[in-house]
């Protein structure tokens, strides 16, 4: 990757792993509440504590490591950025940084206790909504200078039969979904949470901001898994020394999640009653075809193990699996991601399973749940990225000494994260809410049950905080200690086995006429009733 480039990645690398430790300390206080054995200090709240948590957690680490990956992969495969896009992507980067900031100090002040789904009728001090405003106009900025690149590729190499680059193609995906996503939230900010807390309007539609939210949400937790996808599908092969099974069924894949990762909001909104029945089933079928890219990437990972292992001579049904390369942290630590989102993946269909969601619904279960796919198979994976992301780009090694503690962090993460999220789930199943301290419940016999299962929440917690801290020492090491040299950027190539991709696959313009039809067509009825339903007060609202 290009210095310049290298440099803008960076960047967003650095933001990312001051998020992460931020955040994960917040994560442990939490844990520590919960079992209510501790009170937190100086008058701090446990919502606004766990609002730091959300907030740093899943919309700043994300964002932005995202984009330093995202910077990266493309300059990698598609080339040197032009000094337009790359300022882009700068300014993208300075926007986010500057709304994260205030957002960041609202928090602190607790003046934004409105956890990280911010949605209505929690409201937040105007310069809160504002902060987000700026990291999401950020965002769309610094994607532009990303798909700007691509654009460029395609002219330059027009008339080619080869299909362009898969990872800028990956990232090209995750950028118009993370766009036509984002449109949700940016109406309900605009048009409704600031102007509410700008004291402009006195009321809010309450299920209009939430609907609102979850046409973002849910597109937004694919928006973090495609970067850890782009990963397995592309760079994994090559670490373990094998091929891409198909670059179709990659790029299919992706595909599938840009169409159905937007109508599929209503799957969280099961339980609410202003919501009618038919349109929460057609979203839930719409939920259940986003499931099918997944199945195919395990489909596609287990066939690229299998195929490598064979080659290193593995034997029998399973001997292939010892072949690999366990000791290498670039490979072993996103596998145990990957080992992560199958009970992940399977408790998500649980959750959007109509019946089932009714039991699980704002239990405990659902953070089980998304500390398995988001906070395990996700993030293990941009941590493995990062072991040889940040050498690469800051031109170092990872030695073996690193590489070994890298490993350590990865199975301190999965023990940690096995007794919390296991203590989770079951707490969930025996009723425990989320987003609550400690709480007897008047001396219910139920709150009692669900104690053994808040301490094991807190032991696992700190298992996992000091795997953060073991991956921040890492981090540290990579950017600034260790020895100087070359750090490959690996990019697999394609197995010959692969059919030929059909171009009907890049045709951008065919997927998004489709995608804005399917989008249409699981909202406009529920929006047109929960705007024409709104109650008193907020059906006159004469911005509408
Ligand atoms: Fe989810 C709630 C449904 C995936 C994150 N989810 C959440 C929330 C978050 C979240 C943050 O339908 C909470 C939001 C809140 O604050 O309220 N989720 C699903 C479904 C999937 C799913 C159907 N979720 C994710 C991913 C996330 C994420 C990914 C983050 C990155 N989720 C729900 C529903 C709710 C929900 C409801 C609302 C619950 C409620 O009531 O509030 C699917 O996409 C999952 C498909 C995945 C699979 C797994 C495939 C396995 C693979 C690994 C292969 C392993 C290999 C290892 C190759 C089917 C790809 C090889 C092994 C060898 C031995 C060689």
């Amino acid at each position: 990757v290009d210095r310049r480039d290298a440099k803008l990645a960076l960047a967003h690398i650095y933001v990312a792993f001051i998020a992460l430790l931020l955040g994960g300390l917040a994560g442990l206080l939490q844990v520590f509440v919960r079992t209510g054995q501790f009170t937190l200090p100086a008058g701090i709240g446990y919502y606004q504590v766990l609002t730091v948590h959300g907030v740093l957690l899943g919309l700043i680490l994300t964002t932005f490591f995202i984009f330093g990956f995202q910077i990266a992969s493309v300059s990698r495969t598609s080339g040197t950025f032009s000094d337009l896009q790359r300022r882009l992507g700068w300014i993208g980067f300075w926007l986010m940084t500057i709304g994260t900031t205030a957002a960041a100090v609202m928090v602190l002040l607790n003046k934004a206790t409105v956890l990280y789904t911010f949605y209505a009728p929690l409201q937040a001090h105007w310069i809160f909504y504002l902060g987000l405003t700026l990291v999401v106009v950020g965002s769309w900025v610094g994607g532009a200078g990303q798909v700007l690149r691509y654009v460029q590729w395609r002219k330059e190499n027009k008339g080619s039969k080869e299909p362009s680059p898969l990872l800028s193609f990956m990232v090209v995906i995750n950028n118009l979904m993370w766009l036509v996503a984002t449109l949700g939230v940016a109406v309900s900010v605009l048009f409704q949470l600031l102007p509410w807390s700008l004291g402009l309007i006195e009321r809010v539609d309450v299920l209009l901001s939430r609907t609102l939210f979850w046409y973002f949400g849910h597109a937004l937790v694919y928006f973090w898994l495609l970067p850890a996808y782009m990963v397995w599908y592309v760079i994994i092969p090559k670490v373990i020394g094998g091929k891409i099974f198909s670059d179709s069924l990659a790029r299919l894949s992706f595909i599938l999640f840009l169409l159905f990762s937007v109508p599929v909001g209503l799957h969280h909104q099961l339980t609410e009653p202003g919501i009618d029945g038919t349109w929460k089933f057609i979203q839930v079928i719409l939920t259940m075809a986003v499931v099918v890219p997944s199945l195919m990437t395990a489909f596609s990972m287990f066939a690229m193990f299998e195929l490598r292992g064979r080659e290193l001579g593995g034997k029998g049904i399973f001997g292939w699996i010892r072949k690999l390369p366990w000791n290498d942290s670039r490979f072993f630590v996103p596998f145990i991601g990957m080992l992560a989102f199958i009970p992940g993946g399977a408790g998500g269909i649980v959750n959007a399973s109509y019946q089932m969601n009714q039991l699980v619904h704002n239990t405990i279960w659902v953070p089980g749940h998304f500390h398995l796919t988001f906070a395990s198979a996700v993030v293990l994976t941009y941590f493995g990225a990062a072991f040889w992301l940040i050498p690469h780009l800051t031109g170092r090694k990872l030695t073996k000494s690193i590489n070994n503690l890298a490993n350590i962090s990865g199975i301190l993460w999965a023990i940690g994260m096995t007794i919390m999220s296991a203590a989770m789930h079951i707490a969930g199943l025996l009723g425990a809410p989320r987003r609550s301290d400690y709480s007897e419940y008047g001396g219910a016999q139920q709150a009692y049950d669900w104690i053994p299962y808040q301490i094991a929440q807190a032991v696992g917690g700190t298992i996992l905080f000091i795997a953060i801290l073991v991956i921040m020492y890492v981090v540290v090491k990579l950017i600034w200690f260790a020895p100087k040299g070359e750090e490959e950027f690996p990019v697999g190539d394609v197995h010959e086995s692969s059919g030929p991709t059909p171009p009907l696959l890049e045709n951008f313009k065919l997927w998004l006429v489709i995608l804005v039809a399917l989008i249409l067509f699981a909202y406009t009825v529920p929006l047109i009733d929960i705007i024409s339903n709104a109650p008193p007060g907020v059906k006159g609202y004469k911005l509408w």
